[in-house]
């Protein structure tokens, strides 16, 4: 980035007299720039900002959100002409919050202080929010120069995360990690944005989907950073991904249940039925293996609808899937179709004890009926008890 023409400090619009957040219905943009220990670009990236919006006649702030730097950053930035606050929890939500918080713009444009991206760009952002947008996001994939991004990043953790996060959310956005973006500043009580850490930039991508936010996204340039990377690959990535899995409950938890419920069911027949596989037939050791996979996959099922119940009921989630489960099923409906289950399993107990008396209580050989009848005891009970387990999450839903 070029190093900006020296800034007029007496045309800054600082009203310092408002409160922090509060409105002021002249100042367009806030630009919130977080930073971690930036000192050797903090001062670049704020007379860029100022210098931009003064050029483009945008009247606008910058904040600088200083997570309790131990060099100069906060000093410089605030020399530079930022509106300087600190939080001293670390981390990149942690300290978006803060600059947000503080911020008293109309629109908030975020980038990072590190001279990847271009402050230039924030008058392209700012038109996309007057067109309409709710959240404009900048796309960094086609446009990253020779040494900006490390080559795990590029092909790797941001391709797999941003596929993720479009196969759990479907926000058709390209590059979700991207660090410029911008948005309507009264969008943030809807968006309710929590996290404290890298993951944040998911969050917001996130919370704009489920809240069908207008999200419109454009190409920029990313270019090499100044200083030292605050980014841990495997830590952030975990952190990024966990939020993923966390959020999205058909994901973690419905989908591989029903897959390794019904492998399970599909083994266990073949076991039970005797048919010819492969051109053998499967004994024992196959139904013990299908009943650990039904056991399993109903378990992970019934954890899986009482994440959905506490999304919907506590978190606010909208739900369409559940609300329609909701509305079709009572905790009656579950308690039958578990008692039927036991019930089933009580019966196949009985014949294989009937056998056994039969053969006058000497040698038994029932075991694959012996493990299916455990089985179903088992996950009829899990059905039944799991059923009121959801009942109780509703007892105080919102
Ligand atoms: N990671 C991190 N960044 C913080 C924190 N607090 C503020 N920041 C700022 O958040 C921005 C993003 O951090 P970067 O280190 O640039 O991370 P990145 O952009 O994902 O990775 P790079 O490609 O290396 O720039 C920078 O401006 C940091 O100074 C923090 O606690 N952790
Ligand atoms: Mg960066």
């Amino acid at each position: 980035m070029p190093e900006p023409p020296p800034f007029d400090m007496s045309t800054l619009e600082r009203l310092d007299d408002l409160p922090a957040g509060a409105d002021d219905g002249h100042l367009r943009v806030s630009v919130v720039i977080p930073c971690l220990n930036e000192e050797e670009n903090i001062e670049v990236c704020v007379r860029t900002a100022l210098e931009v919006m003064q050029r483009a006649g945008i009247r606008g702030e910058v904040v600088v959100a200083d997570n309790n730097s131990d060099d100069r950053s906060a000093e410089l930035a605030r020399a530079a002409g930022a509106h300087v606050v600190t939080e001293t929890r670390r981390g990149y939500g942690s300290a978006y919050l803060a600059g947000f918080a503080a911020a008293r713009g109309k629109y908030i444009v975020m980038g990072d202080a590190d001279l990847t991206y271009d402050f230039a760009e924030i008058p392209r952002f700012v038109a996309e929010l007057d067109k309409g947008s709710e959240l404009v996001m900048g796309d960094r994939m086609d446009n990253i120069r020779p040494g900006a991004m490390p080559w795990l990043h590029r092909y790797v953790g941001n391709p797999i995360l941003s596929g993720i996060l479009n196969l759990f959310f479907r926000t058709g956005i390209r590059d979700a990690h991207c660090g410029m973006r911008a948005l309507r500043r009264d969008v943030l009580p809807r968006l309710d944005l929590r996290t404290t850490g890298m993951e944040f930039a998911s969050e917001m991508v996130i919370r704009a989907g489920k809240e069908n936010l207008k999200v419109s996204e454009f190409p920029i340039d990313y270019h090499p950073r100044g200083g030292t990377s605050k980014l841990s690959t495997f830590r952030d990535g975990w952190r990024h991904l966990r939020f993923l899995l966390v959020h999205s409950p058909t994901h973690l938890f419905m989908l591989p249940g029903l897959i390794l419920a019904l492998v399970g069911t599909v083994i266990s027949t073949v076991s039970l039925t005797q048919v010819d596989v492969f051109g053998r037939e499967w004994e024992i050791h196959t139904m013990i293996a299908g009943a650990l996979l039904m056991i399993v996959g109903t378990q992970v099922m019934a954890l899986g609808l009482c994440a959905h119940a506490y999304g919907t009921y506590f978190m606010g989630e909208k739900d369409a899937w559940f609300d329609r489960m909701r509305a079709r099923f009572r905790l009656e409906h579950g308690l039958l179709l578990g008692g039927a289950i036991l019930l089933a399993g009580l019966v196949i107990c009985a014949v294989i004890v009937g056998i056994w008396i039969a053969n006058g209580t000497g040698e038994l050989s029932e075991e694959r009926s012996a493990v299916l009848a455990a089985t179903l005891v088992i996950v009829g009970m899990q059905v039944f008890f799991s059923s009121f387990l959801l009942s109780i999450l509703g007892l105080r839903r919102r």
